[in-house]
């Protein structure tokens, strides 16, 4: 092999620099990139990637620094069953992970990436995950061949020359390697070695498959960190809400994907909440830990947002609307005649003369999408008008209430609050949605997906709700616990409006994790008694919201044998604490049946 073309490298820290160069060896790349994260490499890459036919120019009057990327047609989604947890023993993955055995994975992916760079350019990525400087913060180096990871990578997080001066000489850092190959299903694999602090990622272009800081460093590594340093690593927005008198209360909120955190983390209260304010700090990832006041303390490792597209307009997100509105990379989304960007659900009527996702011309009488159901983008933090100033706090921010919502159509209350942590530790973890197409597979069939964590805890699924009951011994001002559903359904149709109106649901949480307003009392937890819910200027009649709101014994009974069904396939692990919150419930609807005996 003839040396690649390369700079001397910005670093002299022989641990990064060694294993650059054996993955140099092992991919054998014509020329490797440093990444400095400055303006004029952001300039350079992007004029390559045109050139390249990666990304196309987009009307840079209407959208400066606006750009499309068409991924391949097969690769745009996470593959669940693609994505492996590679520790020394299938246990530790746990029942809800696809595992293989370290040396097998590190053996077959050796094999794809060996050669795979050859006539391409490596280009080398440090990065942090969290403010710089943050105590929680940790520093990534991610090696890939694909210039759009680069350039998106450069958004999503704080990249570049100041990572290298956080990492110094240390060895502390995660070693990420990615190579896109030729694009195959059969050829694509994403495996993480917790152990190792390693990811490896082949054959995908897209995502949560390659941008690995997010899913898979800042969850999937990120919980298995937390759970042996004592922290926790979550798929939660996090946002400040601020009352018209100053007042702060801080809460993260896990959904699963799709089902709607960017939206709450910059919703816009309606006309009747004037004056309260929604400041974002995350919209997909919190890091918490426990601060010295006792209280837990969340930051977003994250330093842009990969938002899904479709549904975005200027009446449900109008500060998305802003943030995507320059310095952004569409992917998937259709394009109008004049280099705009469009998606179903956008705002106006369907332009004339579009190009679909797949750069194809749109009939607009076919039956498929113009923009694909998971099309993104990848825009900056810094541009969300609703961006909060402490998002780049090393502190992070205190957490008051943590939410936990799924998309159903059935049985899951508008809003309810758990009795105590236990319950609510159960809440997250019987957590259950509608699928969605964030990940390839079936889509609207109900899955268990516990703390929205099903497809990126990185270890055992009962050691991770152990790890969620042990918190309480350490966190001594609890959060209150909650959780929401925007999704209900009655002939087809949501119950609720959501989006700006759950500002509405928002401050009910509010105020009863400040302890100032009462609750009703069913058997599954707290609803907001007759009164207390404030729908004045909400056009809906009564009864829908009575309907969005109720609680049925029946469809409990059903849920919560479901759940036992879940639980049930966890195994040894699964906390007794959780199985008896369960039973007591059941036997509870027994009782108020008169059949508890
Ligand atoms: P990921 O980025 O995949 O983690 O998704 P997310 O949880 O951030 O979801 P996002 O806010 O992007 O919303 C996903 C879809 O749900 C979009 O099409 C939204 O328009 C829709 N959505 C969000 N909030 C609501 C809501 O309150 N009601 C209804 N009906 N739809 C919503
Ligand atoms: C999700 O699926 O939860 C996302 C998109 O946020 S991805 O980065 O592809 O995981
Ligand atoms: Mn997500």
């Amino acid at each position: 092999m003839t040396a690649p073309e390369t700079q001397k490298p910005p670093t002299t820290n022989t641990n990064l620099i060694n294993w650059v160069n054996e993955m140099t060896k092992l991919t054998k790349p014509d020329r490797i990139v440093w990444c400095d994260g400055s303006e004029e490499e952001k300039v350079r890459f992007t004029k390559q990637a045109v050139e390249q036919g990666i990304l196309e120019p987009l009307n840079q009057e209407k959208l400066p620094g606006c750009y499309l990327h068409r991924s391949n047609p097969n690769d745009v989604a996470r593959v669940e069953n693609l994505t492996f947890i590679c520790t020394p023993t299938k246990d530790e993955a746990g029942p809800t992970n696809n595992w293989m055995a370290p040396k097998d994975a590190y053996d077959k992916l050796a094999k794809l990436f060996d050669g795979s760079m050859t006539g391409r350019t490596m280009y080398v990525i440090p990065y942090v995950m969290g403010p710089i400087g943050s105590p929680m913060s940790k520093v990534g180096i991610e090696i890939t061949d694909s210039v759009y990871v680069a350039l998106n990578m450069r958004i999503m997080t704080r990249m570049g020359t100041k990572a290298l001066t956080m990492l110094g000489d240390s060895n502390d850092f995660n070693r990420g390697l990615h190579s896109v190959l030729d694009c195959n299903p059969e050829r694509r694999f994403i495996c993480h070695f917790p152990q190792d602090n390693t990811i490896w990622s082949v054959g995908s272009g897209y995502g949560g498959n390659v941008l690995l800081g997010k899913k898979c460093l800042a969850l999937r590594i990120g919980s298995y960190l937390g759970k042996t340093e004592g922290w926790l690593a979550e798929h939660m927005l996090i946002l400040g809400v601020e009352s018209p008198e100053g007042e702060m209360t801080y809460v993260a909120a896990a959904f699963p994907s799709a089902c709607g955190k960017t939206n709450f983390a910059m919703m816009i209260p309606p006309k009747r909440f004037k004056g309260w304010k929604i400041w974002t700090v995350g919209d997909d990832i919190a890091w918490m830990k426990v601060g010295e006041d006792g209280r837990l303390y969340a930051i977003n490792p994250e330093h842009g947002y990969f938002g899904v597209a479709p549904g975005t307009s200027n009446e449900s997100n109008p500060n998305a609307m802003k943030t995507t509105a320059r310095d952004t990379i569409f992917t998937n989304v259709a394009r109008t005649a004049d280099g705009d960007v469009w998606w179903e659900g956008k705002d106006g009527p369907m332009p004339a003369d579009l190009t679909d996702w797949q750069g194809r011309p749109f009939n607009s009488r076919s039956s498929e999408k113009a923009a694909h159901p998971n099309s993104r983008f990848t825009a900056p933090a810094t541009n969300n008008p609703a961006l909060s100033k402490f998002s780049d706090d090393p502190e992070g921010v205190p957490i008051s209430a943590i939410i936990f919502g799924g998309r159903r159509a059935t049985t899951i209350p508008l809003v309810m609050q758990a009795f105590n942590w236990v319950h609510g530790v159960f809440l997250g973890a019987t957590l259950g949605s509608e699928t969605t197409a964030a990940a390839t597979g079936k889509v609207g069939v109900v899955r268990r997906d516990p703390f929205a964590m099903l497809p990126f805890c990185g270890y055992n699924m009962g050691e991770y709700f152990a790890h969620w009951l042990q918190m309480q011994g350490k966190i001594q001002t609890l959060p209150k616990v909650f959780i929401v559903n925007w999704f209900r359904k009655k002939d087809g149709k949501f119950l609720w409006p959501g989006f700006g109106e759950n500002m509405r649901v928002l401050k009910w949480i509010v105020d009863r994790a400040r302890l100032r307003v009462g609750g009703h009392e069913t058997p599954f937890g707290w609803v907001p008694k007759a009164g207390d819910l404030d729908l004045s200027g909400l056009n809906i009649p009564h009864e829908q919201v009575d309907d969005a709101t109720n609680v049925d014994l029946a469809e409990w009974r059903t849920e919560l044998e479901s759940q036992g069904e879940f639980f049930a396939s966890i195994g040894p692990t699964m906390p007794r604490s959780l199985e008896l919150q369960r039973e007591l419930l059941l036997a509870r609807i027994d009782a108020i049946q008169g059949k508890d005996a």
